[in-house]
């Protein structure tokens, strides 16, 4: 059974939905500026207007409360509240924003989710430098600790990063999320690092000033997909596989959750690739220092966003230094597993299943939030969207048997996304909503997907029973007067 207060959301990021990119004293950020440069993103789509939901909160809201959500997470635009990054300029305009989704949302009986960081760093601090710059922890402490003192009275779950892995290899080993930094084998290890040391200052801060009286938990959101060895027994592939798990899951869990530190498997990786290729010196993968808030222990629960699964072999690397030559193992699509909509989405609903067991094995049955989770659209518009109903049905009696045969601990469930959005690099030509959102019309119209009519439907999972009979976990739905 789901337990009674389990979080049943969706979720968005401010520069995926709000548009409103110069409104009110906002401040440039690295999105902005990518999406302005020629050949960065699909047909130059950007996020100037997107879902326009700086203008039109008031219609996600009722999109939240059609689909009989619990739960909401959003993310803040840093540069709209701190329009150069920094705490002594505020700009008042992007606190009453959010103040007012805050409030409608309570308002409304559901629980904001706050995202702190999700991709869009203002431009000003990426002209210091950005995540590579040392200096940039510090700088996030105190954005984070402003969002606490200003939203935390009524913001009970925090996330300080989204998906460190995608800023730091998307956005500066290969180049293809903002700032389109390729810098293969070096910056994306130092962002990763600066973003750690960034979370574990604002968790302490909250921890030290805040958690007695407001009263919340704050982690990190760490996306993984599923791996597995190609061939199920072969060595090669299986050590392939733990590095894998090292070089992505690993690179951010396990310095939180497990040693403070990175895995070994990744260092000692890292270090002898440098070795055979002639490099001495001291590692790309940096250290964490000693005079530093300890990275152990900075999560309250597990964020994690989960969208596909993968089989793992050994190789796949350029032969120069880069991220993929440092693990040394590359992933293959299995046939069986169909691809729906965007190319690197296969669909397996049960891998969610696998990873969350190897979550709760690996790091210590932590409380967890799947924070992400979601199915894409790409072609023609198609509102009677079965496949991807179908997919939150299978996908959700995975989680429910995790809960219930696997004992993991999962306290809740974000679909991705509440809109059809900005979809990064892919524009606006993927669409994961529950609703779509005509972006030819000015008005940015809103209509809810037969997946979200359904997503209604399982608004009573809040309150069903998940029939356990002794060969198969079975949902069964049932209406619960409120
Ligand atoms: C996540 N990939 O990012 C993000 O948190 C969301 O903002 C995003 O819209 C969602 O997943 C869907 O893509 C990812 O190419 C972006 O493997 C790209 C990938 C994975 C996750």
């Amino acid at each position: 059974m789901f337990p009674r207060e389990f979080a049943w959301g969706a979720a968005t990021a401010a520069y995926q939905i709000e548009g409103g990119w110069q409104a009110d004293g906002k401040g440039p950020n690295i999105w902005d500026i990518f999406c302005h440069e020629k050949g960065r993103v699909f047909e130059e789509h950007n996020g100037d207007v997107a879902c326009n939901s700086y203008e039109l909160w008031e219609k996600d809201l009722e999109c939240i409360q059609q689909l009989g959500l619990t739960h909401y997470r959003l993310s803040l635009s840093w540069a709209r509240l701190l329009p150069d990054g920094t705490t002594p300029h505020v700009n008042q305009k992007g606190v009453q924003y959010y103040n007012k989704v805050i409030d409608d949302l309570l308002a409304c009986n559901v629980s904001p989710m706050v995202t702190l960081y999700h991709f869009d760093l203002p431009q000003a601090l990426q002209d210091q430098g950005g995540w590579k710059s040392p200096d940039i922890a510090t700088l996030f402490d105190s954005y984070a600790k402003f969002c606490f003192q200003t939203f935390g009275d009524r913001v009970k779950l925090w996330i300080t990063i989204n998906e460190p892995y995608v800023c730091a290899k998307f956005g500066h080993e290969d180049g293809i999320h903002a700032p389109g930094l390729k810098e293969p084998g070096t910056a994306a290890y130092l962002v990763g690092h600066n973003m750690l040391r960034a979370h574990a200052m604002a968790w302490h801060s909250y921890n030290s000033f805040y958690r007695t009286k407001q009263k919340g938990a704050v982690s990190l959101a760490i996306n993984s997909d599923w791996h597995e060895p190609l061939h199920a027994g072969c060595t090669e592939d299986i050590a392939a596989t733990e590095r894998y798990f090292a070089f992505t899951l690993g690179w951010f869990a396990w310095p939180v959750f497990v040693t403070g530190d990175y895995p070994e498997l990744m260092r000692s990786s890292i270090d002898a690739q440098s070795k055979k290729m002639g490099c001495s010196g001291s590692s790309r993968l940096p250290s964490f220092s000693k005079d530093e808030p300890a990275i152990l222990g900075t999560a309250d629960f597990f964020a994690l966003n989960y969208y596909t699964s993968r089989k793992v072999k050994p190789g796949g690397g350029c032969g120069k230094m880069c991220m993929v030559c440092d693990q040394d193992a590359e992933v293959v699509l299995d046939p069986s597993w169909p691809i729906c909509g965007v190319s690197w989405l296969a669909v397996v609903p049960h891998g969610l299943r696998k990873l969350l067991k190897y979550i709760k094995d690996t790091f210590n049955n932590p409380a967890v939030y799947i924070t992400e989770n979601g199915f894409s659209q790409v072609g023609p518009l198609q509102i009677e969207d079965v496949q991807r109903s179908g997919f939150y049905k299978d996908t959700i009696l995975e989680v429910a048997k995790a809960i219930q045969e696997d004992e993991v601990n999962v306290r809740g469930y974000f679909a991705w996304s509440l809109l059809d959005n900005f979809e990064w690099a892919d524009g606006f030509s993927v669409r994961f909503g529950l609703f779509h959102v005509d972006f030819a019309d000015a008005k940015r119209s809103r209509t809810i997907y037969q997946s979200g009519r359904d997503q209604q439907k399982k608004r009573c999972h809040l309150t069903c029973h998940i029939e356990k009979n002794p060969s198969k976990t079975q949902l069964s739905y049932c209406r619960h007067a409120a």
